[in-house]
């Protein structure tokens, strides 16, 4: 039903969904749906009501602050309203809201910044300076009575330091309590370890831990507290402006939060909102925006209020990192090792800056722990440069009769047994001629991190297999040329090129060799080691594992692995065909690199074709670059590939930092060089 057809039952609906989702978030502590989707609803019904006055009812959610308490603590009616706070979620809303307030006041106004804590608001009062009760928000005039739980809180003081001698009799201070990242990881991680539900997020996980019953429980939950407000002072000093009664508070012994600053123009506050929206996963707690307040008190009393939010106050709130959607399936696909790792195949969603459509699921027992069924609605997050996870399922939105996802006991693709050994947490295909574990295996071959065959990508790779042209690494080179030519879009200059780049790879190091048998382990470093310590491939094929346990910087586990690895018959048969076929198998390991990118910082952001993120990483710090993970004014270059952060493209523009593409950085490899403008 859209709101054009009919206003007023759309206004319904909007007000029944509403409520029914400020009583999951507010009273039980399990949202069914994201921060981001809920505000949706919220803007949706406020602007029919703004549209058609006469729709609005004064019981409307946009007339009300959170939710009624709950019948499990006893109710407290605060002493002055607890606000809520408009939001704005973009930069022209900010702006638009800050010159309002200019326009309004007619005079100069100074804006005081603080971080949006993602936590419980929270009401704490004192007499003579002592700490006699907690409150939550409740609808704003009623909240629950929570002193004990609270009093656990080491960092809610007990007792109020006097200021300039003097400790007011009555002080009401609101702020926010939250649950630090370190102490949410670490409440998980025992979670699982109880085969207990997992928290979605530091938020819940606060929020559940203060209305709990016994306050031992809360107690042991590591929460903490930032202070954000005066609600009332009696037989206290006098304020003129926001700045003072931080001030005061922080002297009384109040934790304020360092990052606030006072600003005295709308560039400034912009900025501050972008700084923070950049910067959000670099503090060890949750912020979901910035909350921009009028400084001045006697501008603030002019100001006023709404009926559910001061007019002086805004929340900047940053794009959502957390959405839901359906999962549709739970997939597994098939590594180079044979690995079978589970995915989750989403109903596409923008999140985090991009759409996501696949989720790794990582094995087994993560499924398990996250009880996430095909037919799900599923919480998604994509934080910063975190790759997009599932978070996990909104169990009160599952279909009746959902059942539980078994992983499957044969390989998808070639139906072999999956055998997941003993103590192990991965599920392996046992089929060394699976077709998956081929295809991965020669595309790791032909790699940038080993072999480096420019026009030999996944899907001509697997062109080649369907044809039945290559099995495993070593038919790369007997492959018939006439017959490519025969394939659609394989032309005479990109059979020429690709015949170049094969005889190319037969001059590659060693070490690259070492890395494109793929074997167990052994990665780029290892491979360096071995090939720099033994010389040439036939004598790592003889040693024994003394021998290779003796290599400095290789370990046991490796050396077990590579002598496992050439004792294998068709493994030396390979070796054999790929000696015959004239590749390189003498040392030393790959000629130290060229340290043109010394003094340089370049970031990598996206997926590109022929690097995993950790190889083109690896590629910048061998040449002597730094490769940081995000951008700032220091950054040299920005490598983009595939679905890059949003974030780091958007700041690399603000800044004017070049923004590469993959042929691009290819030239800075190279040469140590700007590609010429016009070649990025
Ligand atoms: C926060 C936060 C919340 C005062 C006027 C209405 C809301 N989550 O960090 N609320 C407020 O301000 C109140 N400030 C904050 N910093």
């Amino acid at each position: 039903m859209s709101s054009l057809d009919n206003p007023a039952q759309r206004a319904d609906e909007l007000r029944e969904q509403i409520r029914h989702h400020n009583q999951r978030y507010h009273e039980l502590d399990e949202p069914e749906i994201s921060d981001a989707d809920y505000d949706a609803l919220v803007r949706e019904l406020a602007l029919i009501e703004e549209t058609h006055p006469e729709l609005q009812t004064p019981d409307s959610p946009t007339q009300l602050v959170g939710s009624a308490p709950s019948a499990q603590f006893t109710p407290v009616e605060h002493r002055s309203r607890m606000m809520s706070l408009d939001n704005a979620t973009s930069f022209d809303e900010l702006v638009a809201w800050g010159k309002r307030m200019e326009r309004f006041i007619g005079d100069e106004v100074s804006f005081i910044c603080e971080l949006k804590i993602d936590g419980v608001a929270m009401s704490l009062l004192y007499e003579d300076g002592l700490f006699v009760r907690a409150a939550t928000r409740g609808d704003g005039r009623v909240g629950e009575d929570v002193t004990e739980n609270v009093r656990t809180i080491a960092a809610v003081p007990k007792k109020m330091k006097p200021v300039k001698k003097v400790v007011p009799s009555l002080v009401e201070v609101r702020g926010e309590v939250y649950m630090p990242l370190a102490a949410f990881e670490a409440l998980n991680e025992q979670q699982a370890k109880n085969e207990q539900r997992l928290f979605a997020n530091p938020r819940n996980a606060g929020a559940g831990s203060l209305r709990q019953k016994d306050p031992k429980i809360t107690a042991s939950r590591e929460l903490s507290f930032w202070t954000y407000q005066i609600g009332e002072i009696v037989g206290g000093p006098k304020f003129t402006a926001h700045h003072e009664t931080l001030d005061f508070l922080g002297a009384a012994g109040f934790p304020i939060n360092p990052e606030i600053r006072l600003f005295d123009n709308l560039d400034d506050v912009h900025a501050f909102c972008r700084h923070w929206q950049e910067h959000r996963h670099d503090l060890p707690y949750e912020i979901d925006g910035v909350v921009i307040k009028v400084d001045d008190l006697a501008q603030r009393d002019e100001l006023g209020f709404t009926s559910k939010a001061p007019r002086w106050a805004i929340a900047y709130k940053f794009p959502p990192e957390e959405r839901t959607t359906l999962l549709k399936d739970i997939m597994v696909s098939i590594g180079r090792t044979g690995k079978a790792t589970p995915f989750a195949m989403l109903e596409p969603v923008f999140v985090g800056g991009s759409t996501v459509g696949l989720s790794t699921l990582h094995n087994e027992d993560q499924v398990r722990l996250k009880d996430v069924r095909p037919g799900d609605t599923v919480i998604v997050r994509k934080a910063g440069d975190v790759i997009p996870e599932v978070v996990g399922p909104v169990v009160s939105l599952r279909p009746e009769g959902l059942p539980e996802w078994r992983f499957p006991t044969e390989c998808p693709v070639c139906h072999a047994p999956l055998v997941r050994p003993e103590g192990e947490s991965d599920t392996y295909c046992t089929n060394i001629d699976c077709p998956a574990q081929r295809q991965g295996r020669i595309d790791h071959f032909a790699s940038r991190g080993a072999m480096d065959i420019e026009g030999l990508g996944e899907r001509t790779v697997r062109l080649f297999i369907e044809q039945g042209w290559l099995n495993d690494p070593g038919d790369i080179y007997t492959l018939d040329f006439e017959k490519v030519a025969t394939l659609e879009g394989f032309g005479e200059i990109s059979i020429d090129n690709l015949r170049a780049a094969i005889e190319a790879s037969k001059q590659r190091p060693l070490s690259s060799l070492l890395v494109g048998l793929n074997i167990r382990h052994l990665g780029g470093t290892g491979s360096r080691v071995l090939a720099k310590a033994l010389g040439n491939l036939d004598r790592i094929m003889g040693a024994s594992v003394e021998e290779l346990t003796a290599v400095e910087g290789l370990g046991p586990i490796i050396a077990q692995s590579v002598h496992e690895f050439f004792a294998d018959e068709g493994h030396r048969d390979l070796v054999e065909r790929l000696r015959a076929a004239g590749l390189n198998f003498e040392g030393p390991a790959a000629p130290d690199l060229p340290q043109n990118l010394a003094g340089i910082s370049v970031v990598v952001t996206g997926t590109l074709d022929g690097w995993s993120r950790e190889a083109a990483e690896e590629a910048i710090k061998g040449r002597g670059g730094k490769a940081p993970s995000s951008v700032s004014k220091k950054t040299t270059a920005v490598v983009v590939g595939e679905g890059p952060g949003a974030a780091k493209l958007t700041k690399a523009q603000e800044l004017g930092i070049p923004v590469l593409d993959e042929a691009g950085f290819a030239h800075l490899l190279d040469t140590g060089e700007m590609p010429a403008a016009g070649q990025d």
